[in-house]
């Protein structure tokens, strides 16, 4: 099966003319509803901490999560920065980390510099954090550093699509209730999915997700989940199962390239969420 897959993709690259250089990736199983709610996916998740004066300039203390070295010896994975919101401080998004690592990448959840940074940036902070894990981090030797993607919160999520336009070579974004004073993202090339709350009256999504995902040319793929009856905070602390799901599913057809994704990002529901969580959802399923 492996060979027949890697064959497959070998002759699309050559039907269009592509590189042979794509690095993808499948790790773990195909997915089910399942495994994408999962609190803990298939991979053993080691965490290291560090303090602010362990990481670079750009960002504060942090927690970097990764499959166990000793158990995955020779395996690479993607990497995935993860940025808080205004006021918010690392273990605001914590949940994030160890759930996200162990579906198989090398993920950093941050603090920022300071509590009201502006998005721009957290944007800076998320490329820096990134390319730290690829090229210094502790987990340096399991990350493919061709793979790297961001995710954040509110001011953070915003900051998504800020190091999107910083860094077009990211292979993925997931920008949560994303928060943004200005909207210059008709420039998004990088593959972006947005998760808005129906009852955000802070960063309302009439105002802030729903313009940005408008905004974002229907040329790169994108995809917007509303979420009803839930508010601002429904990222922060307590897991959301809905959220977990939809971000996992997004890095995997994006960073990884696992097309095994592709089919539950392009139904409504997205696999695994439940249809009464869902206030909308919509994408650009011919690309995914
Ligand atoms: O949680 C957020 O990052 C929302 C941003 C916000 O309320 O900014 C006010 C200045």
């Amino acid at each position: 099966m492996r060979t027949k897959t890697l064959l497959s993709v070998g002759i699309a690259a050559l039907a269009i003319g592509a590189p042979a250089t794509a690095s993808a990736a499948q790790n773990g199983p195909a997915p089910t509803a399942a495994s994408v709610t999962a609190t803990t996916g298939p991979y053993a998740v080691t965490k290291t901490s560090l303090s602010n004066a362990q990481t670079p300039s750009d960002f504060g203390a942090a927690n970097v999560w990764y499959p166990t070295p000793s158990q995955y010896a020779g395996q690479t994975f993607g990497a995935v920065a993860i940025a808080p919101g205004f006021t918010e401080v690392e273990s605001d998004i914590a949940w994030l980390g160890p759930r996200i690592a162990s579906q198989g990448f090398v993920v950093i959840t941050f603090s920022t510099n300071s509590l009201g940074e502006a998005p721009n940036s957290r944007g800076i902070a998320l490329n820096t954090a990134v390319k730290y894990l690829a090229n210094d981090s502790v987990a340096k030797a399991e990350v493919d550093p061709a793979r790297l993607a961001v995710v954040g919160h509110s001011m953070g999520g915003g900051g998504v699509l800020d190091a999107e336009l910083q860094n077009p070579s990211l292979k993925a974004g997931v920008a949560l209730m994303p928060w943004e004073t200005s909207n210059p993202f008709a420039g998004i090339t990088v593959p972006t999915a947005i998760v808005g709350a129906t009852a955000d009256i802070i960063a309302p999504p009439a105002q802030h997700s729903t313009p940005f995902y408008n905004a974002i040319p229907s040329t790169t793929p994108k995809a917007y989940l509303q979420l009803a009856n839930a508010t601002h905070f429904a990222a922060v602390r307590t897991p959301n199962p809905w959220i977990a799901a939809f971000t996992i599913q997004w890095l995997k057809r994006y960073l990884d390239g696992d097309t095994r994704y592709s089919a539950g990002l392009k139904t409504t529901p997205p696999l695994g969420i439940n249809a009464g969580s869902v206030a909308s959802y919509t994408g650009t399923f011919g690309l995914i």
